[in-house]
């Protein structure tokens, strides 16, 4: 598989599953989300066996070609059973470390931090990415705790050098206040996956964030 890392500096929208909240079901939402040109996926899920996991994640990989990343949400054997890109962290999921030794050099790790010592560590342990969370208030993760605010975003920035990726209580409402406040991209899930129109969000999304950055 080729290294995809190095679409990590592009990357705009970023599109986090959530088959809880889905109206049409993962495959669905990320086959519209690629169609849309978004070039980064996380499957997350929680609520099915092993087995279903790897199934859906194969599928997944699959829609997302050549073009788009493919991250699987803590389950390291998961991506190692399907060849993923890579993995997507929390704090208390397996350490950076070990997670770099069991995929190797070239796939990517993203690790959740929220503030800005965690972030210092994932850049000094190797991650690739941070998700810097919950920048708002959000009922998706019944456990994120208070929004940080989207001014919290800069310090961050100024810290390390690796992209920053903001999720929590996003839409298009507040990406502005985002993109400004310093992040590279941005995880929307519940303004996305609950909508009618998947594709339609996600264009919407990207075209919202280009126009900020560019
Ligand atoms: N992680 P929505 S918040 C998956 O704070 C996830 O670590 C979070 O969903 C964290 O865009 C979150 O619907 C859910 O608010 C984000």
């Amino acid at each position: 598989m080729t290294d995809k890392r190095v679409l990590l500096d592009e990357i705009d929208f970023y599109l986090v599953t959530d088959s809880g909240l889905s109206k049409k079901g993962t495959l669905s939402d990320v086959e519209k989300a690629v169609a849309a040109g978004c070039r980064i996926i996380q499957y997350r899920e929680k609520a099915i066996s092993t087995k279903d996991m790897i199934l859906e994640a194969a599928q997944i990989k699959t829609l997302c070609g050549s073009e788009s990343i493919f991250l699987v949400n803590d389950r390291v054997d998961v991506a190692l059973a399907v060849d993923a890109d890579g993995v997507h962290i929390g704090q208390d999921d397996m350490p950076i470390d070990t997670a770099r030794e069991l995929l190797g050099p070239n796939k990517i790790i993203g690790l959740t931090v929220h503030n800005i010592e965690e972030a210092l560590e994932a850049e000094r342990m190797g991650a690739d990415y941070v998700g810097l969370s919950p920048i708002f208030n959000t009922s998706t993760k019944k456990d994120a705790g208070n929004g940080i605010g989207p001014e919290s975003i800069r310090v961050v920035k100024d810290a390390i050098k690796i992209p920053i990726v903001a999720i929590g209580g996003i839409n298009k409402q507040n990406s502005e206040s985002v993109i400004l406040g310093g992040a590279d991209s941005l995880v929307a899930i519940s303004a996305v996956v609950c909508s009618d129109d998947v594709e339609r969000e996600t264009r919407e999304f990207i075209d919202l964030i280009q126009k900020i950055k560019y």
